[in-house]
């Protein structure tokens, strides 16, 4: 096991990596930007060590500044968190010319799964069914009609290089078809350096499940169940819950089957999520590759009873999962809320500042996962998420009892949040039923 980490994040991720290291008896280096000398996990780590001014440019994405403190304060291995540098695979690179260990997967895996196109095709080997659509990259209007033609409108034009949303265009005949190929190219050369497309059928009002994966570097893979991430705005989610609602027994080990084939073709090793779209109909289909922990993993932590971030760390020391598939039983509903800094009442604008009170909720089945403290300035420079609050029960009409205890008892002054738009989600009775697809936030809740 490693003796020493280096946590390059900052926020709640690195409170919770720094959490897993002590309980497995790690010593830790936590790192900061000038703009976060009073983040809580410093005052925990063993070692500290000033990165650069507050852009993460010039921090957390500064690789020369990061390998400089690595090897200052002598790690064996660096954990990434999620955002920043967690799929960057040249950093895999660098870490690894450095007899650093990225607790990741391989460079090789995350420009694999990073290139869509490329994923597509992998899911294909692995006999997982994509979206149908587009066999590689599109490089032609004519081209682009004829998969069209042979799909059906409406289509989505989406980017080899994007994810999270960006770069789509959705097309409904030949004339946006066009333009949104045109669009969707300028967008995604600017964003990405790389105006390669694809092009799918589009699903309309789809649910987003994925499935969380767990594989060691001995070639094996297990899966830990789904998360429904429907509740979203503008391809942020907002929140998280596993089971998915309206999941059958059949269908659910189908995709997990499905993820953890895609896994196995990917050769790929440590935490990672295989996320689908799931149709009106019931059918699911793969979309993308998230090949690092996620913000929303503790609803797994939750059900499932595995420290996510303990055995990414032991499977990226060499060890053989200690679980099989059949170990892993999932048990109740949990809900995790994003507690952002952003005020929903004013199109979600963000409300960085101090926090003036904050009481945190607690109690039984509630855990709080947050780096904010009583006096402690939410920095506009970076994410604006400020805590997240999971509740576990029984039941998912259990978790929703607490969920709204929970909100009820919490208290954030100083900052306005996104609590009390879940506070509305949680009476609403469509969510209540279950009833969510990736429009929800918009058809209800757009101010
Ligand atoms: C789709 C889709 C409908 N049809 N693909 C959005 C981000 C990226 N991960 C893939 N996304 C979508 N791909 C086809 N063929 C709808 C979405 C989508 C979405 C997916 C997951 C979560 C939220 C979403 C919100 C809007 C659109």
């Amino acid at each position: 096991m490693f003796r020493r980490i280096l946590i390059a994040n900052r926020g709640e991720i690195a409170l919770r990596v720094m959490r897993a290291c002590k309980e497995l008896d790690i010593e830790t280096v936590a790192v900061y930007s000038d703009a976060d000398r009073d983040q809580l996990h410093l005052r925990l780590a063993d070692e500290t060590v000033c990165i650069g001014p507050a852009p993460s440019v010039d921090s957390y994405l500064n690789i020369p500044a990061l390998i400089a403190a690595a090897e200052i304060a002598d790690v064996e291995a660096v954990h990434p968190g999620y955002g920043f540098l967690s799929e960057n695979a040249h950093f895999v690179e660098v870490c690894q010319s450095c007899d650093i260990t990225f607790i990741g997967p391989s460079a090789e895996t995350i420009a694999l799964v990073g290139d869509k196109v490329a994923a597509r095709d992998l899911a294909k080997r692995a006999n997982v069914a994509g979206v149908p659509g587009s066999d590689g990259p599109v490089e032609t209007e004519a081209e682009a009609a004829e998969v069209a033609r042979a799909i059906g409108y409406p289509v989505l034009i989406k980017a080899a290089a994007g994810g999270g949303g960006r770069g789509m265009r959705v097309a409904t005949d030949d004339e946006s078809l066009v333009t949104g190929f045109h669009s969707a190219r300028a967008e995604a050369e600017t964003a990405f350096k790389n105006p390669t497309v694809y092009i799918e059928k589009y699903v309309e009002r789809p649910r987003h499940v994925e499935i969380q994966i767990l594989a060691d570097k001995h070639g094996n893979v297990v899966h830990l169940g789904e998360r429904d991430c429907s509740l979203q705005r503008r391809h942020q989610k907002l929140l998280e819950e596993s089971p998915c609602p309206v999941l059958d027994e059949a269908t659910r080990n189908a995709m997990g089957e499905a993820a953890v084939r895609l896994a196995r073709e990917a050769n790929y090793h440590s935490a990672g999520t295989v996320e689908f779209i799931l149709d009106q109909e019931g059918n699911f289909y793969f979309i993308e590759v998230n090949a690092r922990i996620q913000v929303e993993h503790p609803v797994t932590e939750e059900v499932t009873g595995v420290d996510l971030i303990q055995e990414m760390i032991r499977v990226a020391a060499g060890e053989p999962l200690r679980i099989r598939q059949e170990d892993i039983q999932p048990s109740g509903h949990a809900i995790e809320f994003r507690i952002n800094a952003e005020d929903p009442d004013h199109n979600f604008r963000p409300s960085p500042g101090r926090i003036e009170t904050l009481i945190p909720p607690a109690g039984p089945g509630v855990r709080w996962d947050s780096h904010a403290y009583q006096g402690y300035s939410v920095p506009p420079h970076y994410d604006s998420m400020v805590a997240k609050l999971i509740v576990h029960r029984a039941t998912r009409q259990e978790a929703i009892l607490a969920a709204r205890r929970a909100l009820h008892e919490m208290t954030i002054e100083g900052i306005a949040t996104t609590a009390p738009l879940f506070e509305k989600v949680l009476q609403h009775s469509d969510f209540i039923n279950g009833e969510i697809d990736t429009s929800f936030v918009e058809r209800y809740f757009a101010k």
